[in-house]
């Protein structure tokens, strides 16, 4: 009873809250036109510039730049790890020059065998995510960024670095700890504690690394990972932020989908994406069910307890900002716009958003002042321009940069924000600075431009991890056991056999050909036309998986995934009716965000337009 009136009263502040935003934030600027996103595009390519340049000349081989003093400092092993996670962000800037001497930099002077205790999460998700990234446009002509001289010298330091690790995945759960010694493997002090995001955040990394290398190791060692967090679910299906590898024991039940856990609902998606592994998305679909049932106070997120669902914490904390990016990639559109209209009010009343801000005081949580240059919310923008085209997300784009430029660009680089209140300047720039919050921004305002770069116009469909780096849709990595043709629509003739033949065969053979170390992998489709033995019906088809109809929690058994004509990730700017894009003179675009699935979609394209149609209006919140 008390709790019903806690929330009730909490209902109403969050409410409240959302209204006043809107109200606080009705001042209507011009809207970006396509010279301004030109414009714009190349002020965030000095932006980037401006703090790479602070770094090489000021920090390297150092990790980190400090930019208000313009000095390095190691912040992670010692290994130059700004470079390494701006290599792709330079090669999406088509900057051949300082991509090439950097990958030869690194290639002659990286080593990984040092006395360093790292933490896997991070050493995975800046330093193998930066190293495979650059390695897989190195070594690809199709991507007009090959080197000629390069000799897959970033795979093997990948490899080097990441058998460095393994010693961290023995544990009973499975579950890595959270830091290991690269020379010696784990310490026998090492806390035993580590967060759902550290445990589940690798698979993508190692899943490209074990298809790069034809060793299933990282693969499985990441997915057992995965396994050990979900099994230890509650009866909501939701996970705690903190949990004991070798007990399995929560040790923080505060579940959400910001700090701690959030990058663990992020790769779910993508890795079932990138390596069409249906685990991931049968996991997916049943975690992202329970946080829209109970994390989600539309359009905001709470923490609740993971056993009662009891609100423990009603905070936005700037990691949650990921989540409507996120829904972008699983055709989750309407509650992705509420929510970044409600995220981005955040921005605009400090011109950053703090780490928390609480929805039930309506302030900045105490402690949690700071702004250290996240991309969140930039990398939620992107997705929803692309999706939508609406230009309020190119205003949007506009006010990050100037809140950037004008608050926190510093001598040699960019500077946390100590205080968003204050705008006080802090001496210290995150690498995921340049890997993450610049290559978003330009992206963004490329896609108003041009959209002639790697990612939107280039010779794969992309996805990015969770540290922003460029990972590719190409056979090996997808389709590994297929090895049809790309884009050409032809099967090997061993592998390209009539409908009737592979169907009858899959029935005569419940067990799948084992030949491809990964027989726990399926392949996805829509890259290829031909019907090559080994993809599921729906992926014959161009048909996807989707989220079943909410149930009550004691039908959840019966609630399987079913097969439905749409697609997870089929988003184009027919479903705008207004098109505002064309009407402004911006080229329009046709295709897909990622072509996952072929055709037979059209109907739930169509039914999107009108959901999106009707709101449009209402969702034009913060220009209103
Ligand atoms: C980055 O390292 C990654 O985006 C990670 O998933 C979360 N933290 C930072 C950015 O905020």
């Amino acid at each position: 009873m008390e709790s019903n009136i806690r929330w009730l009263v909490f209902a109403i502040l969050i409410s409240l809250t959302f209204s006043s935003f809107v109200l606080d934030h009705g001042t209507l600027a011009e809207s970006v036109k396509p010279d301004e996103a030109k414009q714009l595009r190349d002020e965030v390519r000095g932006m980037f510039y401006h703090a790479f340049d602070g770094y090489m000349n000021n920090a390297f081989p150092l990790d980190e730049l400090r930019p208000l003093s313009c000095q390095g400092e190691d912040t992670l092993g010692g290994y130059a790890l700004t470079l390494i996670d701006s290599l792709d962000t330079l090669a999406l800037l088509g900057d051949r020059e300082r991509f090439t001497s950097s990958v030869e930099w690194l290639g002659k002077n990286l080593q990984f065998n040092i006395n360093k205790t790292v933490s896997v999460f991070e050493t995975t998700i800046r330093v193998l995510g930066g190293l495979l990234s650059a390695h897989l446009i190195a070594s690809d002509y199709a991507t007009g960024m090959r080197i000629p001289s390069y000799n897959n010298e970033l795979l093997v330091l990948a490899e080097d670095l990441t058998r460095r690790m393994l010693p961290a995945f023995d544990t009973p759960t499975g579950i890595p700890f959270g830091s290991v010694n690269l020379m010696y493997g784990v310490d026998k002090h090492e806390s035993k504690i580590t967060s759902t995001a550290g445990g589940g955040t690798l698979s993508l990394e190692f899943g490209v690394l074990s298809r790069l290398t034809n060793d299933p190791v990282f693969e499985q060692v990441a997915k057992n990972a995965v396994r050990g967090l979900w099994a230890r679910r509650s009866n909501l299906d939701l996970v705690g932020a903190h949990i004991n590898v070798f007990t399995g024991e929560w040790t923080q039940k505060d579940a959400g989908i910001g700090t701690s856990i959030d990058s663990f609902y992020e790769y779910l998606l993508k890795a079932y994406i990138l390596f069409g592994d249906e685990e991931y998305l049968y996991i997916f679909q049943e975690a992202y069910r329970s946080a829209m049932q109970y994390l989600h106070k539309d359009p905001w997120y709470v923490e609740v307890n993971m056993d009662s669902a009891a609100i423990v914490w009603p905070v936005f904390n700037s990691l949650q900002a990921f989540w409507p990016g996120l829904q972008v990639l699983a055709g989750d559109v309407d509650p992705a716009i509420r929510t970044h209209t409600a995220f981005f009010s955040v921005w605009k009343r400090y011109g950053f958003t703090p780490e928390g801000f609480n929805l039930a005081t309506l302030s900045v949580q105490y402690g949690q002042k700071s702004y250290p240059l996240r991309p969140e919310l930039i990398e939620s923008t992107y997705w929803l321009y692309k999706a939508t085209r609406d230009p309020r997300y190119l205003d949007a784009g506009r006010d990050f940069v100037a809140s950037l430029q004008y608050g926190a660009k510093c001598p040699c680089g960019y500077c946390h924000i100590t205080d968003v209140e204050l705008h006080k300047q802090e001496d210290h720039m995150e690498s995921f600075f340049l890997a993450e919050t610049v290559k978003y921004l330009w992206l963004l305002f490329d896609l108003a431009v041009d959209s002639d770069n790697l990612v939107d116009n280039g010779p794969y469909k992309y996805i990015f991890s969770t540290e922003g780096h460029l990972l590719p849709l190409t056979p090996q990595i997808s389709l590994p056991r297929e090895r049809c043709s790309y884009f050409g629509g032809y099967c090997p003739s061993n592998s390209t056999k009539p409908e009737q033949e592979v169907l009858e065969e899959e029935s005569n053979n419940d067990e799948r050909s084992n030949s491809y170390p990964y027989h726990e992998s399926f392949p996805i489709t829509g890259l290829i036309k031909g019907l090559c033995p080994g993809l599921t019906h729906a992926q014959k088809y161009g048909l996807s998986y989707v989220l079943p109809e909410k149930t009550d929690r004691e039908d959840v058994d019966e609630a399987k995934p079913v097969v439905t004509s749409s697609s997870i990730v089929l988003i184009t700017d027919q479903r705008m009716e207004k098109k505002p894009q064309e009407e402004e003179g911006f080229t329009s675009q046709s295709e897909p965000i990622m072509t996952i699935s072929g055709g037979s979609s059209n109907d739930q394209t169509g039914q999107e337009l009108t959901l999106l149609e009707s709101e449009t209006d209402d969702q034009r919140l913060y220009s209103s």
